[in-house]
């Protein structure tokens, strides 16, 4: 940069050069707004996403299962965190970041959406689900925006505990009765075409694509990940014993990728505009969380404020 280089001029040899953009940087206001919007999606989905799960953990089948959920919740909490904490360092608030999922103007991962019906959706959900995340997100690692790169790093070995998770449960089922095998199958197949979803629309609707790759945001387009993801799950269901129900889903030679159906792309608007199966019940209890939390707010804010007034008084003692 020479005395002479503009703000802009600064950022675009930084994204350029492959380097990182840092919260104390000059950024275009689009490119500030384009990663609040989907930084704080990503946390509200994290949170959001401990419900499903949360669900099984009073009726996991043994006290090893129990603590291994557990701990996965946990951690899906914990990544919420790290990802608000990235958002507002874009400059937005964590308050008016939570009531915007809140009054139902944010997002949070249409996958969410779906209820966890039998214990082997809890496998499904930690093999597809987080598989399908970590596809999406070890691309992110690189995100021109360094504290969500950054972020983006322990999410992904987090991750990877919560993906062998979920391999292991449906391993464990898949070899276990013809019941158990029968109820493994169905759950794999109830999220198979949700999580192909979670990466987002056909690339010809995905509006926010083109300018988010240039800016480095995303390395990958939508479909590009999902394709990486289909082929990635294939073989995995293959060493399972288990199989998709998708009958267009074919190793093509030629383009040496799988081929795989036509999703329902009516079902994922409908789902991301608010009427998926459980879009009221997740958002009610989130709700009642939020409202339920408000006297450790209060008691964390009281708390602060006399922090606060210690340390003035000592500083002007
Ligand atoms: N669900 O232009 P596009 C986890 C929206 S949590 C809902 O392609 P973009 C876990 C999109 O926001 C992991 N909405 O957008 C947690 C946009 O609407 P707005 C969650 C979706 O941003 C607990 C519109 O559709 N992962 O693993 O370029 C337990 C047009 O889309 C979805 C992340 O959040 C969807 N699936 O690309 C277990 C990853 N897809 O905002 C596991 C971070 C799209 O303009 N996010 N929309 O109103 C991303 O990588 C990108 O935001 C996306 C979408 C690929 C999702």
């Amino acid at each position: 940069m020479t005395a002479t280089t503009t703000p802009d001029q600064a950022f675009n040899e930084l994204i350029d050069n492959d380097a990182r953009i840092e919260s104390t940087d000059w950024m275009p206001e689009k490119y500030r707004k384009t990663l609040t919007r989907q930084i704080s999606q990503h946390a509200h989905s994290e949170i959001i996403g401990m419900q499903p799960e949360a669900n099984w953990i009073s009726r996991a089948p043994s006290l090893k299962r129990k603590a291994i959920l557990m701990a996965k919740v946990q951690d899906e909490a914990g990544h919420g965190l790290y990802l608000y904490s990235a958002a507002e360092s874009l400059g937005t608030d964590r308050a008016t970041l939570v009531q915007q999922l809140l009054d139902g103007t944010a997002k949070y991962s249409s996958i969410f959406n779906y209820p966890a019906r039998t214990w082997a959706d809890i496998g499904a959900i930690g093999w597809l689900v987080d598989g399908a995340a970590i596809v999406n997100q070890v691309p992110l690692c690189r995100c021109s925006y360094g504290p969500y790169g950054r972020a983006m790093v322990r999410v992904c070995k987090e991750e990877s505990f919560h993906q062998r998770q979920g391999w292991e449960i449906l391993h464990s089922l898949a070899n276990g009765t013809a019941a158990q095998k029968q109820m493994a199958h169905e759950a794999i197949n109830r999220f198979y075409g949700p999580a192909l979803q979670m990466f987002g629309p056909p690339d010809g609707d995905s509006p926010n694509s083109e300018q988010s790759m240039a800016w480095k945001i995303k390395r990958f387009s939508n479909d590009e990940l999902r394709q990486r993801f289909v082929d990635t799950i294939v073989p995995q269901a293959e060493a399972l014993g288990l199989s998709f129900d998708d009958p267009d889903l074919v190793w093509n030679e030629e383009r040496g990728h799988y081929d795989y159906g036509e999703l329902d792309w009516d079902e994922f608007m409908s789902v991301i505009k608010g009427h998926g199966p459980c879009n009221t019940q997740r958002m009610e209890h989130r709700r009642q969380a939020h409202a339920d939390g408000a006297w450790v707010r209060d008691a964390a804010a009281a708390y602060a404020e006399r922090s606060n007034a210690v340390e003035t008084a000592l500083i002007s003692a």
